[in-house]
């Protein structure tokens, strides 16, 4: 058996500039792979490293292909990430790495987080027309501003919320346990299905988790703690798995199976892929939970532009089976 490689650079405008780690982007960069079996079929990968989420030596690396070949090339996260991405899409169980040799979608659709940014008024909007769509689960960057407004903020996005609607809180590590308390009260009346990494030190999360009762999930503390030191972790509710930042599909199943036993749920999220990445994160995470976990693909929403054509849509909040096939689309790469 043969496998051909073909790299293909892009460069896609962002609706709007984005602040990340500091600095203001407006393009999205990255590489598909598209990698060709003998037997004529095609797997697509994407390997899309972040400013802010992976390394600088990544971010710098991914200029440096000649657009061939990975020759060469850091087997950086993201690169691994492309890389199994492409193989599970081949689909060619000999060619399959092991750990996803067995998997197979258990959902015929999954769900998708409404993310909402922006200022105070852009949000409600945001979550008033997300609700309206059909999405049932929003998540709130937090952290971000002065307290004061922030908890008005978030009593007027709860105040147009149903009974039914959960909310995810990203504090990305921004709170201490005395900021953490001035939003006990409006925590108590939300519907919260987690706070995503509260504090700094990620013990100190589970341990305000344990003490408050509100949900705590990891995400930017995962490359540290690693699959194998997990399991000291229990009573976190879920760990929210970004294969493009932890190392790629194979990688991100060593954590699901270290959540698992803690009893946490994973929550398969992006770092803004385009279509290749986010639908094919949508495929991996409907092999993943039975049960209707929201997944953190919205991000895809915030490229202006796609390298397939028709550009799948977040229908009713949802992606569906039918979507992440992507032997459908059109590629709009040399
Ligand atoms: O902190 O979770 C983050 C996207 C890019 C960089 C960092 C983060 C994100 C997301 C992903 O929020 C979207 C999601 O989890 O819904
Ligand atoms: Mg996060």
């Amino acid at each position: 058996m043969n496998i051909e490689l073909h790299m293909h650079r892009y460069h896609l405008p962002l609706v709007c500039p984005l602040l990340l780690a500091g600095e203001e982007l407006e393009w999205r960069d990255g590489w598909l792979l598209e990698c060709r079996s003998n037997e004529h079929a095609v797997g697509w990968g994407e390997i899309a490293p972040l400013a802010g989420v992976s390394s600088p030596e990544e971010l710098s690396a991914i200029d440096d292909w000649s657009g061939e070949r990975l020759e060469g090339a850091m087997v950086t996260p993201s690169v691994r990430c492309g890389l199994d991405m492409a193989l599970f899409n081949l689909g060619d169980p000999d060619l399959m790495p092991a750990m996803l040799r067995t998997l197979a979608p258990r959902r015929r659709q999954v769900s998708v987080n409404a993310l909402l940014i922006g200022t105070v008024e852009d949000m409600v909007k945001q979550e008033r027309a997300a609700v309206q769509e059909g999405y049932r689960t929003i998540k709130i960057k937090v952290g971000r501003q002065d307290i004061a407004a922030e908890l008005e903020m978030l009593k007027e996005i709860n105040n147009q919320a149903d009974a039914g609607l959960a909310f995810r809180f990203d504090v990305n590590r921004a709170w201490t346990p005395e900021i953490a308390d001035r939003y006990m009260a409006v925590l108590s009346l939300m519907n919260i299905e987690y706070i995503e990494e509260p504090f700094e030190d990620p013990r100190a999360s589970l341990i305000w988790s344990r003490a408050t009762g509100v949900p705590v999930a990891l995400d930017e503390s995962l490359r540290f703690i690693g699959p194998e030191r997990l399991t000291e972790y229990a009573g976190l509710r879920a760990v929210v798995l970004k294969p493009m930042a932890l190392g790629g599909l194979c990688r991100s199943m060593e954590f699901v199976e270290a959540a698992r036993a803690i009893g946490a749920y994973p929550v398969v999220s992006a770092i803004m892929e385009s279509g290749v990445g986010t639908l094919t994160l949508a495929k991996f995470a409907a092999c993943l939970n039975q049960d209707d976990v929201a997944v953190g693909l919205d991000t895809y929403r915030w490229l202006a532009n796609d390298l397939i054509t028709p550009r799948p849509r977040m229908q009713g909040g949802v992606i569906r089976a039918d979507q992440w096939d992507l032997s459908q689309y059109t590629f709009l790469v040399d």
